[in-house]
């Protein structure tokens, strides 16, 4: 048997982590090749300085900004198998910046030594399945060779992220805009916007960091936009929020309750597109950024084709440990371990997952609902186990301190779910740590010290 893995982020590598943890055990597994376009592993978590197209002419994958600090606390993603105490041999704080994140999701990997199953710089072209021999062929591009080829697999699991093809709305006069315009996927540097007038559309996560990044690199004044609400933190001064844009003329931004703003740059924080180009119309994944998403049962299994999976398509409160009960319970599935139903049975569970989330209407329950299904697949497989209940506390409290203190939120610890460590008070509150780096960040208690 043999396996094709499209993506080599936290997901893929999820997938290989699981795999390998059978092998470790003495089990037969099947040949695993994992195809990644980019030149290293780590997906969004990867920093790419490029934005638009890369050296090979293929998108850029990477989302991801300088000075990213994690948006929600470290406990509710932390490895059951690899826990931060063991990857940094001692507690750290609870927001870790990109690099330090980077650093603890490659340690697993490194340790596991999977990289030998995948081929970087190698981009998924096309994907087609053969009802005569039931199997799959991989179309892929090594971009440093140029060449190209074509291999046969009996399951492809699609792990290529949903957080890097932008939805650009437009607004009218955006040609005539006599200043810049971006979406999130192409903000690299908050240092950019230093005493500039910036407006942001959106409200949700990349609108809030992004508009506190530049609140914090020295913007001279953030507006954010809401199509439906506002975000409602306690801002400060310097930050204003206004109903849905209308339209802009030269600099000014006017607003639908008759209010204007003139600005120097305008982000659109409107967020991303499921967007796979190398699928067929019959493979191909089409979902809302939802809890529950559409046609995949379990969350993971495509109902169209059940030898064909998705992993990490959810919106997500959590990611990796999530991303690795997905990829556990996969890897089961492929092995026999687990029974697939029939197709009514599998359309039942997604159609139900979607009106059980709807039915909720607050982040409390949304956060339950997806510690639910961490704790349903993770009981279904033998990945150790551990207090997803834990894990949904370390959220609460992270909403409770975001809405006291929207700016110091990050100074807050929590307790890890798998170890039960405390972390620590970061050095430096996150407002003055304006060095993002794994060296500034693991140097604990020496600032303070000084
Ligand atoms: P990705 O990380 O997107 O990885 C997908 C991989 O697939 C990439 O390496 C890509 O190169 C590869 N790929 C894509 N297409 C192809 C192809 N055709 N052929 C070959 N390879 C391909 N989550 C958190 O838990 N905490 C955070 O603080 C946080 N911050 C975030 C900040 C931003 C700006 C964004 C956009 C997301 C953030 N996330 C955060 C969520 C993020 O989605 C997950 O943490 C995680 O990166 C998802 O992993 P993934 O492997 O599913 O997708
Ligand atoms: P995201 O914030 O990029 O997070 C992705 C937003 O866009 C919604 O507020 C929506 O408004 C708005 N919107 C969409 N179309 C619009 C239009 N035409 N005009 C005005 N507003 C529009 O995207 P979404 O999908 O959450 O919100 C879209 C992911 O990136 C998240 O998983 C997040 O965790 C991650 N992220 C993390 C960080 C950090 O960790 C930073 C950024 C992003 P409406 O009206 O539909 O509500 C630091």
């Amino acid at each position: 048997m043999k396996i094709c893995i499209i993506g080599a982020g936290p997901s893929g590598l999820a997938q290989l982590r699981a795999f390998q943890s059978a092998k470790e055990k003495g089990e037969a597994i099947p040949e695993i090749v994992c195809y990644e376009k980019q030149k290293d592993w780590g997906g969004l978590w990867r920093y790419d300085w490029r934005t638009g197209v890369d050296e090979y002419g293929n998108p850029v994958h990477g989302s991801m900004y300088r000075y990213l600090w994690s948006n929600g606390p470290k406990e509710g993603l932390e490895f059951a198998d690899y826990t931060f105490d063991e990857h940094f041999g001692k507690a750290i704080a609870s927001y870790p910046p990109r690099a330090v994140l980077f650093d603890y999701i490659e340690g697993r990997v490194k340790k596991a030594g999977v990289r030998d199953w995948i081929q970087f710089s190698t981009v998924v072209r096309d994907v087609s399945f053969d009802e005569g021999t039931g199997l799959f062929t991989v179309t892929a591009r090594n971009c440093e060779t140029d060449t190209e080829t074509a291999e046969q697999f009996d399951h492809v699991i699609v792990a290529s992220g949903h957080f890097s093809f932008p939805n650009v709305p437009y607004y009218p006069g955006f040609e005539s805009f006599n200043g810049r315009i971006l979406h999130a996927h192409d903000f690299r540097d908050a240092r950019e916007f230093e005493d500039k007038d910036i407006l942001i559309l959106g409200t949700s996560y990349s609108a809030e960091d992004i508009g506190s990044q530049c609140w914090k690199y020295g913007a001279k004044s953030i507006t954010v936009s809401h199509r439906t609400a506002p975000m409602g933190f306690d801002w400060p001064d310097n930050w204003q929020e206004v109903p849905a844009l209308e339209r802009v003329e030269g600099k000014t931004a006017y607003f639908k309750d008759g209010t204007e703003k003139t600005v120097d740059a305008i982000i659109l924080c409107t967020g991303y597109k499921h967007h796979f180009p190398f699928l067929p119309d019959d493979l191909r994944l089409k979902t809302a950024n939802r809890l529950a998403a559409t046609d995949l049962y379990k969350g993971v299994v495509w109902v169209k084709n059940p030898k064909m999976f998705y992993l990490g398509m959810q919106d997500q409160w959590f990611t990796f440990n999530m991303f690795d009960a997905q990829a556990w319970w996969v890897r089961d599935a492929i092995l026999g371990r687990i029974a697939l139903p029939d197709r009514a049975a599998m359309d039942a569970d997604w159609q139900k997952r979607q009106a059980d989330e709807d039915a909720y209407d607050s982040d409390h329950d949304a956060i339950v609902y997806q510690g639910d299904y961490v704790k349903e697949l993770i009981a279904e497989t033998d990945y150790p186990s551990f207090n997803v209940d834990g894990a949904n506390e370390a959220f609460f409290q992270w909403k409770k301190h975001k809405k006291k203190a929207i700016m110091a939120f990050r100074d807050n610890g929590y307790t890890s779910p798998i170890t039960g460590t405390v972390a620590p008070p970061h050095h430096t509150p996150w407002r003055h740590a304006l060095d993002d780096s794994l060296e500034s960040y693991l140097q604990l208690g020496t600032e303070a010290a000084e």
